[in-house]
């Protein structure tokens, strides 16, 4: 355990290498490393929280790497600490380093004061998952101030961004046509604020008309979210970022006001206990059903009455979880 004190220390201490590592360990499913991740999550746990956590979702190529290398380089100049946690599905891992999203984000990731950490999606089918929590968890350790997850919002299963974060902003395309088009059901729900990207050049005129049409729209769907709720962006020439930062700051300080930011904080804390003890009795549950193939096949060959194997499997099922002491 001695290790995990020096492993959090050098976290704590701001040291990029340690942090890297750290979030390779709780990428890994290896149940020796998932244990050794849980004790570095513990140590460090009194020291996570402090940070403004913001998730940017929307389709491929809507502009979210450009945006957050435009806003990321704005914050670090102001003098936050920033990092970004990306999930790239377009990503390919070539030799040890991953593509794409890096490169979108050069400017920042040369950044002292910045940390960009692309991941694959296996990880998360394009969405979020536990290691996003906990790798989060470790930036705020290592005394970063502000943290983005760039996904596309949506993953598999039960797990939601907004699980995961203070404010969520979602970026549309604003091509011809709809503004919703290419949004994946569930991405509305979650956001907080809308973006509509690329509003630049030729793309003003476009973003300002999808602008429109997303309104009109979004008070069926969204009544709660108002006009100002909706930003009109560009994220490669960097017009109105500092705007979106101040949307952001202001929306933040609102609900810290009102009780809200702690309020969702609190739910997220408890909502992850759930995600993490469902998945285990889920796996728990999987390996049970090895070991009990006689009782399926005397169903499945109608010898046994369904309603009796439940009964019986439920029983040696909770016996079972009496004796695996297998814990990570
Ligand atoms: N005109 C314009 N193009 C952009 C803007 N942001 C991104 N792009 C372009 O859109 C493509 C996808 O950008 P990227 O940031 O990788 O999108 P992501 O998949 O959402 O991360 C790239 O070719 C960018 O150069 C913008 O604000 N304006
Ligand atoms: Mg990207």
């Amino acid at each position: 355990m001695d290790d995990i004190h020096a492993f959090a220390a050098s976290i704590q201490r701001g040291d990029r290498a340690a942090l890297a590592q750290a979030i390779t360990l709780v990428e890994s499913t290896r149940s020796d490393d998932r244990l050794r991740a849980v004790a570095l999550l513990e140590a460090l746990l009194p020291h996570t929280g402090g940070a403004y956590r913001i998730a940017v979702t929307g389709p491929p190529g809507a502009g979210k790497s450009t945006l957050l290398n435009a806003l990321g380089c704005l914050l670090v100049k102001e003098g936050f600490r920033v990092a970004v946690l990306a999930i790239d599905p377009t990503s390919e891992v070539t030799g040890g380093s991953i593509l794409g999203d890096k490169t979108r984000m050069r400017d920042l990731s040369l950044l002292d004061g910045a940390f960009v950490r692309p991941s694959p999606s296996r990880l998360a089918h394009g969405g979020v998952s536990t290691w996003t929590h906990e790798a989060m968890l470790l930036c705020e350790a290592a005394g970063f101030d502000v943290i983005f997850i760039e996904t596309l919002g949506v993953g598999q299963g039960e797990t939601r961004v907004k699980d995961l974060v203070d404010c969520c902003l979602l970026l549309c395309l604003s091509g011809a046509g709809d503004a919703l088009q290419g949004l994946k059901k569930g991405i509305l729900e979650s956001a907080d604020l809308i973006g509509i990207n690329k509003a630049d050049g030729e793309g003003l005129q476009v973003a300002r008309m999808a602008r429109g049409e997303l309104q009109s729209a979004l008070r069926m769907v969204r009544p709660d979210l108002s006009a100002d709720d909706l930003l009109l962006l560009s994220g490669l020439e960097a017009l109105r970022v500092e705007a979106l930062w101040m949307h952001l700051a202001g929306w933040k300080e609102k609900r810290v006001n009102s009780g809200d930011f702690e309020a969702r904080r609190s739910m997220q804390h408890e909502a992850w206990m759930w995600i993490s003890l469902e998945s285990r009795l889920w796996a728990a549950l999987q390996d049970f059903k090895k070991n009990n193939a006689m009782t399926f096949d005397a169903v499945r060959q109608g010898t046994m009455l369904p309603e009796r194997a439940a009964m019986v499997l439920k029983e040696s099922f909770l016996d079972y979880l009496g004796v695996v002491h297998e814990s990570p």
